[in-house]
């Protein structure tokens, strides 16, 4: 998409010498930046721990939430979700404290698209 808008200025006949095209900058309507949250495997956190961390804080079903437990378990890592800036650390915080509180080592983290 470009930038520029492109604009015939004045009728072209009235003598005014505005005869051409004028470019005017257009201010750029950027969507925000978003952001991917992954789990990360380790050897440690129990399987239906990490089943019930993606149906509380991602809203997963129980067999969407165990088919995306298996990706992380079996390839190491796996995103999870993609959102804004904030609401990708608010779920990240949930999910360190909620392990934290249980005592599983289990790693969120969160990374620009
Ligand atoms: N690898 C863990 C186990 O065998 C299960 C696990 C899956 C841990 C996903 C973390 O993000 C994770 N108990």
């Amino acid at each position: 998409m470009s930038k520029f808008n492109f604009v015939m200025s004045g009728d072209g006949d009235d003598g005014e010498g505005d005869l051409g095209v004028a470019l005017k900058t257009r201010a750029k309507s950027k969507r925000p930046p978003m952001y991917k949250v992954m789990l990360l495997n380790d050897d440690y956190t129990p399987m239906e721990f990490v089943v019930h961390i993606l149906e509380r804080f991602f809203g997963m079903t129980h067999a969407q939430a165990f088919e995306i437990m298996l990706t992380v378990h079996k390839k190491g890592v796996a995103v999870v979700g993609v959102f804004s800036h904030e609401v990708a650390e608010t779920k990240v915080t949930q999910v360190m404290d909620f392990a934290r509180r249980h005592q599983h080592p289990l790693q969120c983290t969160m990374e620009k698209e």
